[in-house]
């Protein structure tokens, strides 16, 4: 058919500018803390079409896909200019991952890719995956890029051909374009994910906040969330890594955590988000949570409330890495607005919206863990008996009332 090309290209275009236009709209009533938003606001099918396809009728005749893209997730995030950026990672078909920039007008919707992928310099040593950047605006000037480079185990058997080592990629820009790459960050962890640098200097040094873990997958010895300090940032090491949030018995992050996006700084405290991992019979489910730590002592938890803050919900269950929701990018508005993006099972981006001031009640006045079953049903009465009088009717066969 002599049109077919023009027609494909033209249904194509229909298709893409009809995604990238399509407004967004708060899902259902929520939970007081945070407002889920309905349609994800980044995915594969986002990325540009002249990304994908050869648009020349003589060498694509029947307009076919050049270069596939699985999914884009776990995205950094970061206020430019009057613009809401995502600077996310996008994993081809070949299941290499690369960073892209994706901008919006207002945060939830009309996500729209650069023209360009971001092209990050290399670390010289045979890197061949990146991943999960953590953006922080720095109070030395930079915006600082901190991200797992990943490449094969050189120790690894020949039949072995797939264990890798993670490390912490280090890069800084002043303009989201251009990338300076910094050596990667030492520590005396044999593998690293999950770095993220604090946006100010304590006492003089970088502080990083890390996630030791002795193999690729398995934290093994690795407790949880450390924190480290550097003299230096272009040659960042940190000789000494505190436990600051760690993983626990029977709780959501029994098996690892990590942190997210860099900390909030607020007026009671930093504000954190981050991952936990638990083991179920369906495999690892991760789950987001919040902790406070102190203003001036950045590495003691002063809030922690029990559980998870977002859990998978019904698409975001299902992708390539099910049961999963990841973030390493949020938003503080100057109005107190905060977008908090994350990522459904490796697949793809959506946002959340809340303030400092919610957040800030969730985190002081959401129960800690009382770390066993008792303890729970003590704090769910202790509501119950609080809420008696301010309710109508209840049934009196299940009521604090017979306890009175
Ligand atoms: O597949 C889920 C996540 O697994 C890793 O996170 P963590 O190191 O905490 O287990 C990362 O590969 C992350 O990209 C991925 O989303």
């Amino acid at each position: 058919m002599k049109n077919a090309f023009k027609k494909r290209l033209a249904d194509l275009n229909e298709k893409h500018a009809a995604l990238l236009s399509r407004p967004n709209e708060i899902s259902g009533i929520g939970n007081g803390i945070y407002d889920r938003w309905k349609n994800p606001v980044l995915t594969a099918a986002h990325t540009p079409l002249f990304w994908r396809y050869d648009l020349n009728e003589k060498t694509n005749p029947y307009l076919m896909e050049r270069f596939g893209i699985n999914g884009v997730f776990n995205a950094g995030a970061i206020k430019w200019q009057d613009g809401y950026v995502l600077m996310a990672r996008v994993e081809g078909a070949d299941r290499k991952s690369f960073f892209a920039i994706a901008e919006s007008p207002n945060g939830v919707d009309q996500f729209r890719f650069w023209d360009s992928p971001v092209h990050m310099p290399g670390n010289g040593h045979e890197e061949v995956n990146i991943y999960d950047i953590r953006l922080t605006r720095h109070e030395d000037g930079y915006v600082y890029g901190l991200f797992c480079t990943e490449r094969k185990d050189p120790s690894a058997a020949a039949s072995d051909q797939a264990s890798a080592i993670a490390q912490c990629g280090i890069a800084r820009t002043k303009d989201l374009i251009n990338w300076e790459r910094l050596a990667d960050l030492q520590t005396l962890s044999p593998q690293q994910r999950n770095v993220v640098l604090h946006p100010e200097l304590v006492k003089g040094k970088y502080a990083f906040y890390t996630r030791p873990q002795d193999g690729f997958i398995d934290t093994g010895s690795g407790g949880g969330i450390g924190l480290g300090l550097s003299d230096s940032i272009t040659h960042a090491a940190v000789k000494e890594e505190v436990i600051i949030d760690p993983r626990v018995y029977h709780t959501i992050n029994e098996a690892k955590n990590g942190l997210g996006p860099a900390p909030i700084k607020t007026r009671m405290g930093w504000l954190h988000l981050a991952h936990g991992v638990r083991h179920t019979a369906a495999g690892l489910r991760y789950t987001l949570y919040l902790f406070m730590t102190d203003l001036h002592d950045i590495g003691k938890v002063i809030y922690r409330p029990a559980g998870y803050f977002i859990a998978p919900r019904g698409e975001e269950r299902v992708g390539d890495v099910s049961n999963v929701v990841f973030s390493n990018g949020w938003i503080a508005d100057e109005d107190g607005t905060v977008f908090i993006y994350y990522a459904s099972s490796d697949t793809r981006m959506h946002v959340a919206t809340s303030t400092i001031e919610k957040l800030l009640d969730y985190v002081v006045n959401t129960p800690s863990d009382s770390h066993h079953s008792a303890g729970s049903v003590n704090t769910l009465q202790q509501i119950i008996d609080n809420n008696k009088g301010l309710v109508g009717p209840m049934d009196h066969r299940s009521i604090a009332g017979n306890r009175v």
